[in-house]
């Protein structure tokens, strides 16, 4: 019989040899992993739980909550809070950072997550997902919001788990980008993509054609000539795809290659695009980067963006290096 890899035998082996290495990043990540796991059991369970549908509450980005949106924070906060390998926490549900509770020890990570990406797909059982971000921090004290603030370059770990057909982990500290399957039987996470590729080339896009009338003209440009096919520029055809949910995009340009668009968009000048920096921009651009493919919000690398709040937005174009670089082209030329 072929021997599986857990992802605890996976982490300890990438970390064994490591300097710095005490074993608190493991517990850390094991901790995420159970709340992923709880997470998958509840989406799994939709109506028979009762956990579909809205709440009657709003998040900090005056979105209507989901009833399903307000219980994996809570997972997710409870599996991480007691752990002590954090110092402290942000969540796209959330206001502000979230604090350790004092009876327990502070640690010396931050973790930055959106509990429920693509929640408006739930009520109709297609994919979702949790998107998560870890940051070292100063240990010992309690962290202030500009602890937070920091450049996605300096993510030490990304990950996000799309509950779909079968669970899956997409992962990467830095040394590629390896996914894992939820063997639903023994509860483990097992190694079944190693050392992901994006394809530099590909001709399948994902952008919300709906909202095209507000797009600046270097998208509007791009995406007409998909469309056009082989009677355009490209002289080739283009196949699209729009899911919305970005956990789920970001997998089939990990497996396939493909481009995905959630750009500037001029309908309101105080939201320069819809997906957050820290908690979604920043962890995918680290998972696409490490699998050889790029991440930009057509002017810059999203790794090198300051931010500026925890919950900004910001234009988000993502996949296969040919399709962004060719993008990043049309927007110098404008
Ligand atoms: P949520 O975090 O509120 O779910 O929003 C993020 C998201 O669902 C992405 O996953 C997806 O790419 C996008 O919004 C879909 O947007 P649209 O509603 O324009 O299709």
């Amino acid at each position: 019989m072929t021997h599986q890899v857990t992802l605890t035998q996976f982490i300890i082996e990438q970390q064994r040899g490591l300097p710095d290495a005490s074993g608190t990043f493991t517990l850390l990540l094991n901790n995420i992993v159970t709340a992923c796991k709880q997470i998958s059991h509840r989406v799994n369970c939709g109506a028979l739980i009762g956990v579909l549908g809205s709440a009657e509450s709003e998040n900090i980005q005056g979105e209507v909550q989901k009833k399903l949106d307000i219980i994996t924070n809570d997972i997710m906060v409870n599996a991480l809070d007691w752990s002590g390998s954090l110092g402290g926490m942000a969540s796209e549900e959330i206001d502000d950072p979230i604090k350790i509770p004092k009876q327990y020890p502070k640690g010396k990570y931050l973790v930055l997550f959106d509990p429920l990406d693509g929640s408006s797909n739930i009520d109709i059982n297609l994919t979702v997902g949790t998107i998560f971000s870890i940051l070292r921090c100063r240990e010992g004290v309690e962290p202030e919001t500009e602890d937070f603030l920091r450049k996605g370059t300096e993510q030490v770990c990304a990950g996000f788990v799309l509950y779909g057909p079968s669970t899956m982990l997409v992962l990467t500290t830095g040394k590629g980008v390896n996914a894992f399957t939820l063997d639903q039987d023994i509860g483990e996470f097992i190694l079944t993509h190693c050392n992901m590729k994006i394809p530099e080339e590909s001709s399948e896009f994902a952008i919300n054609m709906s909202n095209q009338r507000f797009w600046e003209p270097p998208v509007k440009r791009y995406i007409d000539e998909c469309v056009a096919g082989t009677d355009g520029p490209r002289g080739k055809d283009f196949n699209m795809r729009w899911v919305a949910s970005l956990v789920a995009e970001v997998y089939r340009i990990l497996t396939r290659g493909g481009i995905f668009l959630y750009p500037h968009d001029l309908r309101d000048p105080s939201k320069p695009g819809k997906l957050r920096l820290m908690y979604e921009a920043n962890p995918m651009a680290f998972i696409i980067e490490q699998a050889g493919g790029m991440c930009s919000t057509g002017r810059e690398r999203i790794l090198d963006l300051k931010p500026s709040s925890i919950h900004q937005r910001v234009p988000l174009i993502l996949g296969s290096k040919t399709e962004v670089e060719r993008i990043i082209g049309y927007h110098q030329q404008d």
